[in-house]
This record gives structure tokens, sequence and C-alpha cells, in this order.
């Protein structure tokens, strides 16, 4: 009795830092779009059709023709080496196979908290297209190396024709507890992540 006593209290003394994770979700059911665009691209609120979950979802069109427009959807902050970021969100593309308009999830790293515009390298993610059956799910994760602080989540568009249009909803982050998950929303993210932080970097 008492060897098991013993156990159960070092059971319960272990923390649980292999599970020190935050996920937080964004489905676009308010007014915000994106925390920045790069490229021509165009980001609305769609409250018809399609959307995947909720009222609404986001419009991402390409205008004009040209580049690979970006859609910032998330930013994670206070990020460490060694630290992992998983990202998913739903992409409606109704153009099967490798047809374009096709989304695809990618990042980038933006190590300056005041400033969603910088652009601190690529930090590349999933090769694959949206399959364009419809609704489909597309995820990554990244491991963040070289003493970056800061990752951009990006919802791609790839278009063959101006005002190509493909849309987002749903958007998943799992991130370290330590870290500060942004949405376009960031604003309301920032006072209920760090207040304190995010005062002192603006
Ligand atoms: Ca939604």
């Amino acid at each position: 009795m008492k060897s098991l006593l013993f156990f159960s209290i070092l059971l319960l003394s272990f923390p649980l830092t292999a599970l020190a994770f935050q996920t937080e979700t964004y489905g676009w059911e308010a007014t915000d779009t994106v925390l920045g665009i790069y490229g021509n691209g165009i980001a609305s609120i769609e409250d018809t059709s399609p959307v995947y979950n909720g009222a609404q979802s986001l419009k991402f069109e390409e205008s004009p023709l040209g580049g690979t427009p970006q859609a910032y959807v998330s930013w994670i902050q206070n990020l460490n080496d060694g630290d992992t970021v998983a990202a998913s969100f739903w992409v409606y593309d109704d153009t099967p196979g490798s047809t374009y308009p096709s989304g695809r999830i990618w990042g980038h790293w933006n190590d300056d908290p005041s400033d969603p515009t910088v652009y601190d390298g690529t930090a590349s993610g999933n090769e694959d297209f949206s399959p364009g059956a419809g609704w489909s799910l597309l995820e990554w994760e990244w491991t963040v190396a070289d003493g970056h602080t800061g990752l951009m989540v990006e919802g791609r568009i790839y278009s063959s024709t101006e005002y190509d249009t493909i849309w987002f909803d749903d958007l998943t982050i799992i991130a370290p507890d330590g870290a500060t998950i942004l949405f376009p929303d960031y604003v309301v993210s920032l006072e209920r992540n760090s207040w304190g932080a995010i005062k002192a970097s603006f």
C-alpha cells in the first residue's frame, strides 16, 4: 500500500511538459480578414457560399494576374529554437487536379513583433496544392531554427486567370504555451494572451 501511494505521488509530480501546447482557432466569423497581404491578392469576408463552418469564410482572389499572392492568416510570436508550430485550414477549390486556381499552406519568418510586413526568409510549407474537389484540409508543422522568433502562416493562391478565387475557413494553430498566436483580429488576441508584452512593442 505504501509503495502504491508513493508510485501515485511520483506519477502526479511529473510535470506535463510534453503536453504544454495551446490550440487556437479562427473561422472568419467577424469582420477581420487577414493580418496582411503580399502580392496581388484581395481579401474579403464571404457571407454566402462557399462557407465550411459557421456563417462566413475568407474569400481570396487575385487581381491583376501575377506572382503568388499570399494572405497572412496567423502570426505566431515569442518562439524559440526547437519549438514546433502546426497550422491547418480548409480551402475551397473547385477546379480538380492541377488546374488553377489552387491553394497552398506556406510560411515565412518574421522576427519583428511590431511589423507584420517584415520578411526574414522562407519557412517553406506543404508542397501539396488543394485537390480541387471542394473543401479540403491543408496542414503543415514547422520547427523553429536559426534563432527565429516569429512565424507568419500564409494562405497562397496559385492562379491562371485574373479574378481566380479560393476560400479559406476554420484555421487551427497549435503552438507552445509560451508563444503568442495572432489572428486577423489580433488586437483581441493580444489582449487575451499578453497585453503587457504587446503594449511594449507598439
Ligand atoms: Ca467560418
